[in-house]
């Protein structure tokens, strides 16, 4: 297997791992949307406003709307305002100027990251910190960039462990710290967010923070290149040594393939190359329903279970990045395949067996963002035709008169009073861009963070 990583003379980053797949990053050029895709982001945009209306109307100043009981969920004592800031990017792409205007005064005037409350640093870190920072880049609001600098300063104690892999929670406004238990999605998705804001503020603690705890995850890896998906941070010892792409390792492929296209950084690129051959050569599963990506011992490669599931969706996207196009529309098929089983995808789904078995749909984007990207590397109509039934099945099934609601059993399509914040962050963007013109948003201008915030190379 060849592998060639290559940072273009544009900052991007482009990692071949050899075959007819690999295609170099092509140059976007303004493309018209057909008719009936306009009509498409159009429809996107008027869901956007209804669920929007029903945080407006139940919600207002709380972290999340309860879509079925119209009410409202804060994460902890006090609220963090999840939902505006998550939704707040997205608001200002689709120019829904008013609803934008009305939640940037609400987070400027009532935001407030003083609160006694001990917080996930990963989650926080992903909506508010990532969310705070883009919406900063793209309206130019300063006081958004005051927001996130004061919480990353409040979260940079996280990092304190013995290995300088960060602790899952942080408490705001003391720093006390604690859940050593951690995972490599958790340690490792922090850099665009960390990075980015030590780029604006031209304080470097936040960049090396998050690179230490890559380099401490990295230097942990198994003899066959692989991650378990629990780590002690204080001890560095493994807790579970289970491979796979799925959620608790996830993002941390994404970032370090991001963090190389974002910050040109070569370190980062190298990890990746390698983590993305040990996870081809180990995880990958070549069956007679398609490509899937499983679960195998981080040390031995031995396959423990074949499970595949609505969070590893995200994986295709990750690899038209990595510019291996051809495995990334074979594992797009099989994703699309799991979503077509019930009209909408499980949460876990064992593809020898072709059972399910977690039922739940929980509103995630992981499927509609592969497609987004698919789309843009391949101009493939086939997505845009992916993206048609994902919007159908999103609003015969999970929509109700004043948002939209997770599902509790994909089968029999009962609803569950949730709607979490990255529906808006997310699935309702990816859905949108995937339909609207390139002049929406320039994919190669941009790195999406994990929680689809766009981040711009602006230093
Ligand atoms: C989001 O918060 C992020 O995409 C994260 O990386 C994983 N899961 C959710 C959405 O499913």
């Amino acid at each position: 297997m060849t592998l060639a990583v290559s940072l273009s003379a544009l900052g991007l980053f482009f990692v071949c791992l050899g075959g007819a797949g690999c295609a170099a990053p092509r140059a976007s050029g303004p493309v018209v949307a057909p008719l009936a895709d306009a009509r498409l982001a159009g429809e996107v945009r008027a869901e956007m406003q209804h669920a929007w209306a029903g945080y407006r109307q139940y919600a207002w100043g709380h972290d999340e709307l309860l879509p079925l009981s119209r009410s409202a969920r804060d994460w902890h004592a006090g609220s963090l305002l999840m939902t505006p800031v998550d939704a707040l990017d997205t608001l200002l792409l689709m120019h829904l100027d008013a609803e934008a205007a009305e939640a940037r005064t609400l987070i400027d005037t009532k935001l407030s990251f003083d609160q006694d409350i001990s917080v996930k640093t990963f989650e926080i870190t992903i909506r508010l910190l990532g969310g705070l920072l883009s919406a900063h880049q793209l309206s130019g609001d300063p006081r958004l960039l005051e927001l996130a600098t004061d919480l990353g300063r409040r979260l940079l104690p996280a990092f304190a462990s013995a290995t300088g892999m960060p602790y899952s929670f942080v408490n705001l406004r003391t720093g006390a710290v604690s859940g050593p238990r951690s995972n490599p999605a958790e340690i490792g998705t922090l850099i665009l967010e960390f990075g980015t804001l030590s780029k604006l503020t031209h304080d470097p603690r936040y960049y090396d923070a998050a690179k230490r705890a890559l380099r401490a995850l990295w230097q942990r890896r198994s003899p066959i290149g692989l991650v378990g998906e629990e780590i002690d941070v204080e001890t560095g010892a493994w807790v579970s040594p289970l491979a796979h792409i799925s959620g608790g390792i996830d993002s941390y492929y994404e970032y370090l393939v991001k963090g190389a296209r974002l910050f040109g950084d070569r370190e980062l690129g190298t990890m990746a190359g390698e983590l993305l051959a040990a996870a081809n050569r180990y995880l990958a599963d070549e069956t007679p329903n398609g490509l899937w990506y499983g679960y195998v011992d981080m040390n031995s490669g031995r396959r423990t279970d074949t499970l595949y599931g609505a969070l590893d969706a995200f994986y295709p996207a990750v690899l038209v990045l990595a510019g291996d196009v051809d495995r990334a529309a074979r594992l797009q098929a099989s994703s699309y395949r799991m979503w077509r089983i019930a009209g909408l995808e499980p949460e876990v789904y064992d593809y020898r067996k072709e059972r399910i078995t977690a039922p739940g749909y929980q509103l995630r984007p992981e499927i509609i963002e592969s497609a987004y990207y698919l789309y843009q590397r391949t101009r493939d109509p086939r997505y845009r035709d992916m993206g048609r039934t994902f919007l159908r099945d999103l609003t015969r099934y999970c929509r109700n008169d004043v948002g939209y609601a997770a599902i509790q059993d994909v089968r029999t399509k009962t609803k569950r009073d949730r709607m979490e914040s990255y529906f808006f962050a997310e699935t309702l963007k990816y859905l949108y861009l995937l339909f609207a013109p390139d002049q929406a948003l320039r994919f190669d201008d941009v790195t999406f963070n994990t929680e689809a915030h766009p981040l711009r190379r602006t230093w």
